[in-house]
């Protein structure tokens, strides 16, 4: 009977009902979707190039001139606590996995001669805020590998201009997978317009979407040399010139977020990658030991500010263990998405930091750099001697540490006195905790990506497999 009444004209004026229906489900399935993406929060990550703790005013320089971060912090949160690796690749690499380096397969510097870089079966912090309806950007320096197999573009990001690798390698600027221009000559500021340039033109066209951008700025890596812009415009002469630079870049992209009535719902993250170079007016690790290629503090912990309006409080500083790997997880909970959870990320959501909720203890009771220091609350052991990072500088040569020594970092910030001696059961308990830490490491550890091929020096035809002009 049903059949039957359902046969000719009525047959036809159901299923056309029953069509409009699933237009409008969907419709109204896609504009909820479209509503709840635009809901969210876009995120900026501008993420400097060995600016050392005291390179900026609000983390105490009184030489150098940073008015626009200082702008930034005073609308936002201080991380005093944030931990990095102590050089370019593992940071990044960190940044994107939400994992240590260690864990993710390479604690080293890529260069450009090097067939590895992020691996394929990592889930990257671009590629999680896609799932939920973020357009990606990275504009700057990637530093991942500079094969095709590891351009940014094959590891979640939709827009890409900037160089593979460091400059003063010698490399190429690209956009997306196309190598655009050739670069011959070392790191200089003459970049600096066409990389914000990129990036505000990102801005803009995605102002109405949810979107990420990762702006690696090349500044202030050696060798420093400042945009025409910036020369002899600082108190102290050129490193203070591309403090400024990098300053002058934060800014412009406040202004870009302001002009588009966008600021309010944007997350803006400052931080550097590690610590300084140090030397004849080099950088600054402020109340820290010694810089970049160390796990002392200098190498190791950066400078970290977070302005979120309406979320963050202004003003404020958060003085918890927190570090490069929660950029992922957090990003995460404030998109709504869950972390892979097929694997073990070692950051942990700090939102609850940045709201200034109170939180019974702390998310990261410790810092690790696997088979070198343990952060530890106020403690920190090395298990291997630590050797100062760099050639000597204005301070003259400076010391190593032996492995054993223990440093309370609350009385003693600059690491200056070894106090195992008088802690036998402080340094045997963060010796317990680093051993279970290599293990579970070693357990859960993941590769390096390889270039298929990589391995074999006489495969000249892999170089084919490099993004050409
Ligand atoms: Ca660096």
């Amino acid at each position: 009977m049903t059949r039957k009444l359902i046969n000719g004209p009525m047959r036809y004026r159901i299923l056309r009902l029953g069509v409009r229906s699933l237009i409008c489900a969907v419709l109204f399935a896609w504009t909820a979707g479209v509503v709840e993406a635009a809901d969210k929060p876009n995120i900026v990550v501008f993420l400097t190039d060995d600016q050392g703790y005291g390179d900026l005013g609000c983390f105490g320089s009184d030489s150098l001139e940073t008015p626009n971060i200082d702008r930034l912090c005073k609308q936002g949160m201080k991380f005093s606590d944030f931990y990095v690796h102590q050089r370019c690749s593992p940071t990044r690499l960190a940044f994107m996995t939400g994992s240590h380096a260690h864990r993710a397969g390479c604690t080293k510097v890529i260069y450009n001669k090097d067939r590895i870089g992020i691996h394929a079966d990592e889930v990257t912090t671009p590629e999680l805020l896609k799932t939920a309806g973020y357009t990606t950007g990275i504009v700057g320096k990637w530093h991942l590998g500079e094969w095709d197999a590891f351009n940014p573009t094959r590891h979640g990001f939709d827009f890409f201009y900037g160089f593979m690798i460091d400059l003063d390698q010698g490399t190429g600027i690209y956009r997306n997978l196309k190598r655009i221009e050739s670069i011959k000559h070392k790191t200089d500021g003459k970049h600096s317009p066409k990389l914000l340039d990129a990036a505000i033109g990102f801005i803009k066209e995605n102002k109405e979407r949810p979107f990420f951008l990762y702006y690696a700025s090349p500044l202030p890596h050696t060798p420093w040399i400042p945009n025409e812009l910036f020369k002899e415009t600082s108190r102290r002469s050129t490193y203070g010139d591309v403090i400024r630079e990098i300053d002058w870049q934060v800014g412009e992209l406040m202004n870009a977020l302001d002009e588009h009535d966008i600021a309010e719902n944007t997350l803006f993250v400052f931080a550097s990658d590690n610590g300084p170079v140090l030397g004849i007016d080099g950088g600054d690790a402020g109340p820290y030991r010694d810089g970049k290629w160390t796990d002392f503090e200098g190498g190791i912990r950066v400078p970290c500010i977070m302005r979120w309006p309406g979320t963050i409080k202004p003003g404020s500083t958060n003085p918890q263990i927190t570090g490069i790997i929660d950029l992922l997880p957090t990003f995460c909970a404030i998109a709504e998405v869950d972390p892979p959870g097929d694997r073990v990320i070692d950051g942990r959501s700090i939102l609850p930091y940045m709201k200034s909720e109170k939180v019974e203890k702390p998310i990261h009771e410790s810092f690790i750099v696997p088979g070198s220091m343990i952060r530890h609350g106020q403690w920190k052991l090395l298990v291997r001697d630590l050797k100062p990072g760099g050639k000597s500088g204005r301070e003259g040569k400076r010391p190593s540490a032996p492995a054993g020594s223990l440093f309370n970092l609350q009385a003693d910030p600059g690491e200056t006195q070894d106090v195992s001696a008088d802690q036998p059961a402080i340094v045997a308990d963060l010796r317990c905790r680093m051993n279970e830490a290599v293990s579970e490491l070693e357990a859960n550890s993941r590769p390096i990506g390889r270039f298929p091929g990589a391995d074999d020096p006489k495969t000249k035809k892999n170089r084919k497999n490099r993004s050409k002009q």
